[in-house]
């Protein structure tokens, strides 16, 4: 009888713990659950804006591109056409220490971005393709999330080169084509403007969000 009791007592205990794991907060399983991937260069931190003071500040006497007259999402191309050697002169800026880390947040993106994650059935992650030169810019990434949004967000980063393996309901990308190697992503890929794709005719099928400033509450319900 006591040993029957005591197994009773180890049983209830095993069941209390295993109720209380992190395994088992009360979330309700994926598909119930909207989940979010937010793009970092271009839609919550000022990669071009950065680009653009860091250059003029290194080459002063060098012609530079305006946000205005940005055209197309590779910065060296369009930095390669004005003149060849600009291309590695731009490169060079992205490639330095602290390029990154300083980037200012785009306004809105962080109030938003945090708003977000609180959302009842809602998740988020940071998805990003850091550069090849990897010296500081993945340590950057997380920094600048540490910094901007806590600590807790740095268990959403995800980083990756390949954004179409990564499953999700919604992309918020500001690059206009996200390619990869799987041909029929998860997410819908909803365009952020930014001023290198602000001039690309309207999509029927694409939905775009113009800024932090723009129903981005609207565009997560429409996908709920
Ligand atoms: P993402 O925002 O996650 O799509 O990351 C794109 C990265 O590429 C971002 O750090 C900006 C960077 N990038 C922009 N223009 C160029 C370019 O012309 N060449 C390279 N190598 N990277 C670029
Ligand atoms: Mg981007």
């Amino acid at each position: 009888m006591a040993l029957h009791l005591q197994r009773t007592a180890r049983l209830l205990l095993l069941l209390r713990g295993s109720a209380l794991s992190p395994r088992s907060c009360g979330k309700m399983s994926t598909g119930t659950r909207l989940r979010v991937l937010l793009d970092m260069d271009g839609v919550i931190a000022d990669f071009e804006g950065g680009l653009l003071k860091k250059y003029r500040q290194r080459y002063p006497n060098e012609p530079y591109i305006s946000l205005e007259e940005r055209r197309g999402f590779w910065v060296s191309t369009q930095y390669g056409e004005l003149r060849e050697d600009l291309c590695d002169k731009a490169i060079s800026i992205w490639e330095s220490k602290n390029f990154f880390m300083d980037l200012d947040p785009l306004p809105g993106s962080v109030e938003a971005v945090k708003e977000m994650a609180k959302m009842k059935n809602t998740d988020v992650f940071i998805c990003t393709s850091p550069i090849k030169h990897y010296a500081h810019c993945p340590y950057e990434k997380y920094a600048w999330v540490e910094r901007h949004l806590g600590p807790d967000f740095l268990e959403k980063v995800i980083l990756t080169r390949d954004k179409t393996v990564v499953s999700g309901d919604i992309l918020i990308d500001d690059k206009p084509d996200i390619l990869g190697v799987e041909p029929n992503p998860s997410w819908e890929h909803v365009l952020f403007t930014a001023c290198h794709n602000k001039h690309l005719p309207a999509s029927t099928t694409q939905r775009r969000l113009l800024s932090w400033a723009d129903d981005w509450r609207g565009v997560l319900d429409g996908k709920r």
